[in-house]
């Protein structure tokens, strides 16, 4: 039976061995399910990078530019972390460079691994699917907050844990944890996220509706993949 691992911050990615594995990157507010929403939307490819400094580079290529910083958009910059900025029929068609605080670096941080994916909980149902079909060994990577764990990515490395149940093994104790965390609170995702450090800091941004957005599950059907450092989902 193929396991399945929980990594709750990439300052622990280096205890795993990624080369054989297949990576979940996570970053529920908002970096992952902003990019599940563009590809839902129809943009062609993004191209995720650390830096403001190369987003700026890519932007004279003819992308899209992408940035946030404190869940802020940096100004000089195309668009913002939103997953409704990602809807904007302009962006059907057009590549976009991405940087985050955290979830671009997560993505960045995994590159070595055997297949890497997106996941959201907008997507949920085609990563399990799709994970299920593989069978190969998982590791779900929570981008959590500047190397501290935060409770959505680990919501959600649990709903994966827990759909995938009966047909992998749990490989380590985050996943076990994270199983149980999301078995005990699916019913209310969002009263359970109030207290929790992200809500709290879009909530001073007075960013609400994202964070009911970004909890939906399964209203998207694609499944975003990392190939030669570029994200792709068709
Ligand atoms: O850290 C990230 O990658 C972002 O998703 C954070 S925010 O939701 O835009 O604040």
């Amino acid at each position: 039976m193929p396991k399945i691992d929980v990594c709750l911050t990439p300052e622990l990615l280096p205890l795993f061995k990624l080369d054989d594995k297949i990576v979940v990157v996570i970053d529920i507010l908002r970096a992952t399910s902003c990019m599940v929403t563009g590809f839902a939307h129809g943009i062609s490819e993004i191209k995720p990078v650390a830096t403001l400094e190369e987003s700026a580079t890519y932007g004279l290529m003819g992308y899209i530019t992408a940035a946030e910083r404190n869940g802020l958009k940096m100004e000089g910059f195309d668009l913002d972390n939103s997953p409704f900025s990602y809807m904007d029929p302009v962006l059907y068609g057009k590549k976009i460079c991405v940087t985050t605080t955290n979830g671009t670096k997560a993505i960045l941080q995994s590159a070595h691994a055997r297949k890497v994916i997106i996941g959201s909980f907008l997507n949920l149902k085609t990563v399990a699917d799709y994970l299920f079909i593989r069978g190969l060994d998982v590791v779900l990577l929570c981008a959590g907050w500047k190397g501290q764990v935060n409770a959505e990515d680990t919501l959600f490395a649990g709903a994966l844990v827990s759909h995938l149940k009966e047909s992998f093994a749990i490989g380590n104790d985050s996943a076990l944890m994270a199983r149980d965390l999301f078995e005990l609170q699916k019913g209310r995702k969002l009263d359970f996220l109030r207290e929790s450090s992200h809500f709290q800091r879009l909530n001073r941004l007075n960013i609400h509706k994202d964070i009911e957005f970004c909890l939906q599950s399964s209203i998207y059907e694609c499944l975003p993949r990392l190939e030669k450092n570029v994200i792709l989902a068709h």
